[in-house]
């Protein structure tokens, strides 16, 4: 078959001081990180919407990119052309996973039922191309958002009719999920939100949102589905308000409904941002409910208020996200790029560049982190910030072994307490400072 991308061969690791475009600087699959090859730390993904889709239509201006990969849009040969590109793409990057939407990989019919039986042929195609690549399938799920069908939401729909409609996408891309050996499988709840509660029943919706899950859990194990469900949080677009806003509120629902043992958190860097926190907020919030799962790999721009998806660049989040990762014993998952080239480039190297850019900034951020744990003064300090409730009354608190009654007293006792220490804020921002620059 002839190359589609025919001016890129395979990336290489060059190191940090080569100036090729298209090599990796920092991104060394065999080197050992704390005991692991990185490539086994970082299991990373393409987002077959981004990469093999998107062609930087905006609300202002038609696409930039051709995406056509020599096949006319809209039809089933530009749906294998797209499988063709997007192996030989992940192929030339060493890329073992992909993740996809039901209706990334085939042009919607008018008729679900066709639309299902192109998704069959798709994927056979899929299959083949999976067994000659070893590529693998990070996570699969349903685009509930994109037909106007979904304008109120899909299981937060007020028409019953359509609520069967995101059933049956649901159920069709979980089958495609256990065909393609997927590990996981994604709700990311767009248009699952109100754009005022003057029409709105919040309760009714989240009920609806949460038997639509159940029945998903129901199905997908009745299928052979043995990897995690995840929730992907975002906190507004499409929607002003989205149900699952962050981590915090996402589990709490989960906990709510008795979903918490099948699903994890999907988070992702832009949409943590979004919500008003670090993408590191979100991370620590759902691996200390043990629900760090999977990681959409992108950031935002503080200077937008919206969801830019742009190739993570930022190194010092990348640190902060694998630290989060490392301290929580790696994930389940791996690191999906859902990103997409900004508008202006659009040519092939430039869907090169950006997966460069994401996996070199992931691997700085794992060296990173892996240092600044080895350093371990952080760690070191945070122990000791706690030390307080090792012995005497403290101990008493965290064995639950007191009163108020009896604290009160001790308070009385003493009249006022010293200050606690110092936080040295300002000494450990220099220790990151000092390990990311050295
Ligand atoms: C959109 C989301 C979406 C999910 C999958 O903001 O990031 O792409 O990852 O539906
Ligand atoms: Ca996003
Ligand atoms: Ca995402």
């Amino acid at each position: 078959m002839s190359e589609i991308f025919e001016s890129v061969g395979k990336i290489q690791y060059e190191g940090a001081d080569s100036k090729n475009a298209l090599a990796f600087h920092y991104y060394d699959p065999e080197r050992m990180i704390m005991g692991k090859p990185m490539k086994e730390h970082l299991p990373f993904a393409m987002a077959w919407w981004h990469n093999l889709c998107a062609t930087g239509v905006d609300m202002f201006g038609r696409g930039s990119a051709d995406k056509s990969f020599g096949a006319k849009e809209g039809t089933m040969e530009h749906a294998k052309a797209k499988v063709d590109a997007g192996f030989e793409f992940m192929e030339k990057l060493g890329i073992e996973y992909f993740c996809f939407h039901d209706v990334d990989l085939v042009p919607e019919a008018d008729d679900i039922k066709e639309t299902n039986r192109r998704l069959d042929e798709i994927s056979d195609y899929m299959l083949e191309k999976m067994k000659e690549t070893n590529i693998k399938c990070l996570w699969g799920t349903a685009n509930m958002f994109g037909n106007p069908r979904f304008m109120n939401g899909a299981g937060s729909t007020n028409s019953a009719d359509v609520y069967c409609f995101a059933a049956a996408q649901i159920k069709k891309a979980l089958d495609l999920t256990v065909k393609l050996g997927g590990k996981g499988y994604v709700f990311w709840g767009g248009r699952e939100g109100y754009e005022t509660l003057l029409n709105t029943d919040v309760k009714f919706e989240q009920e609806n949102i949460a038997r639509l899950m159940r029945m998903a859990v129901a199905y997908g194990r009745s299928i052979g589905f043995t990897g995690d469900f995840y929730i992907e949080p975002k906190p507004k677009e499409p929607m002003k308000h989205q149900y699952d806003f962050d981590a915090a509120t996402a589990i709490g629902f989960l906990r709510q409904y008795g979903l918490d043992k099948d699903f994890k958190m999907n988070i992702e860097a832009n949409h943590a941002t979004l919500a008003g926190h670090t993408f590191q907020h979100d991370l620590r919030i759902s691996a200390i409910n043990g629900m760090l799962g999977s990681i959409d790999a992108n950031q935002g721009d503080s200077l937008l208020g919206w969801d830019t998806d742009e190739f993570p660049f930022n190194v010092y989040e990348s640190t902060m996200c694998m630290y989060e990762v490392l301290k929580n014993g790696g994930i389940t998952g791996g690191f999906n790029f859902d990103a997409k080239t900004r508008r202006p480039s659009y040519t092939k190297e430039d869907m090169f560049a950006g997966y460069i850019l994401g996996m070199d900034t992931f691997a700085l951020g794992l060296i990173k982190a892996a240092e600044l744990i080895e350093d371990g003064r952080i760690d070191d300090f945070i122990r000791e910030r706690y030390l307080s409730y090792q012995s005497g009354i403290g101990a008493k608190i965290i064995s639950d072994s007191t009163s108020l009654e009896e604290l009160s007293a001790y308070a009385e006792r003493l009249g006022a307490p010293d200050l606690p220490g110092s936080g040295r804020q300002e000494y450990f921002e220099g220790v990151v400072n000092q390990i990311l620059f050295h």
